[in-house]
């Protein structure tokens, strides 16, 4: 879906734009935790909003959810492959274990080729059904297809996921991998699954060009075909242990099949033990403050270029300012952005 521009959400603070009916952040954030779907739908509009009044509501909102919960809790899993793997057919699955579990799901679906809300297609929401689910409180899809079109992920899905930590136990994102999909979701996800398709050739181009270092869990989809998905999973687990890995993981390599609905949940079992070894390790807050300030040096490059980020100190010193300040880091992150913006102004 398309962001909302100045046609559906209004004004919140006394910027320079003039808008209607901007939300209230600190209202909105308490219904988002709550988990109420309308607060979820809302607030990734407002976040997909690049209006000045709108990035002024997004801070505040994103502060009001910020917490402790941000180091500690939820479990944020990219899915990636190449297309036709069955990404989708997989999450569906997954989703459907996770709903009969009691876990409750928000997906981000980058994957072009999943458009739950258009319909028709071979799309993620026909794969789970939607008919059945769209009552599913547990559960919230929101596609993003148009958004790797240069190739990588674009920098609204931190937030976004952030946003959708705040409610669901589990968010997921699919995205199609393309390269720089694939290295743009190891800075977001706690977890990064490889969705392989057998014997294709796909799996050993993937070995060659060195992303194979990326994920954390390997599942070769469509195991009902047989022998080439038994040769595609030994083919991926002989390629470990790579060497500047981590030692004490051992990078699982799971037959499923999405469609026959096998190997599901040992599938998860990996992914759930993946977290536990992240947390064991100590290893999960400072993963998340690693992606966090990527993902504020990568804005912050993007719009003011390497002078702005000396503006605001130099990379070392905003990585300082961040990790000082953990559970506000949205906020601190929107205050740079402001000095650097004061700073270009009165050097004019
Ligand atoms: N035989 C078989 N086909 C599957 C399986 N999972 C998905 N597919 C098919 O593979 C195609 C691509 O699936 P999709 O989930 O859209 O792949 P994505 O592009 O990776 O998201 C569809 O035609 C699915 O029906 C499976 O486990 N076995
Ligand atoms: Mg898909």
């Amino acid at each position: 879906m398309k962001a909302t521009g100045s046609n559906g959400l209004g004004c919140c603070s006394d910027g320079e734009m003039s808008l209607t009916n901007l939300p209230d952040p600190e209202q909105l954030a308490l219904r988002i935790q709550r988990g109420e779907r309308a607060a979820v739908a809302s607030g990734l509009n407002l976040l997909d909003n690049k209006l000045a009044d709108a990035r002024a509501c997004s801070a505040r909102l994103l502060a009001s959810l910020s917490g402790e919960r941000w180091l500690n809790e939820g479990h944020l899993i990219g899915v990636t492959g190449p297309p036709g793997a069955g990404k989708s057919s997989l999450v569906s699955a997954m989703i459907r274990e996770w709903r009969s579990s009691g876990r409750t799901v928000g997906v981000l679906a980058v994957d072009p080729s999943s458009r739950p809300e258009q319909g028709g297609g071979a799309l993620l929401g026909d794969r789970i059904r939607i008919k059945n689910t769209t009552h599913d409180e547990g559960l919230f899809i929101r596609s993003l297809a148009n958004r790797n079109q240069m190739g990588g992920v674009a920098t609204e899905v931190w937030p976004m996921s952030w946003l959708m930590f705040s409610c669901f136990d589990i968010v997921v994102i699919e995205t199609v991998g393309v390269g720089q999909t694939e290295i743009d979701i190891a800075e977001i996800a706690d977890t990064v699954c490889y969705v392989a398709q057998p014997a294709s050739g796909d799996a050993i181009q993937y070995l060659k060009s060195g992303i194979i270092e990326i994920p954390d869990v390997f599942a070769v989809n469509k195991s009902d075909l047989g022998a080439p998905a038994r040769k595609t999973a030994a083919e991926l687990g002989r390629s470990a242990p790579r060497q500047d890995r981590r030692e004490d993981w051992d990078y699982p390599v799971c037959l499923v099949s999405a469609t026959m609905n096998t190997g599901i949940k040992q599938f998860q079992d990996h992914i759930d033990r993946h977290r536990s070894y992240l947390v064991n390790a100590g290893l999960l807050g400072k993963l998340r403050t690693r992606h966090h300030n990527a993902w504020v040096m990568r804005l912050l490059k993007e719009e003011f270029g390497t002078f702005g980020l000396d503006l605001a100190g130099g990379p070392a010193a905003i990585g300082i300012r961040l990790s000082e300040n953990r559970s506000g880091q949205f906020l601190e992150y929107e205050r740079m952005r402001q000095h650097i913006m004061s700073s270009f102004k009165s050097s004019d």
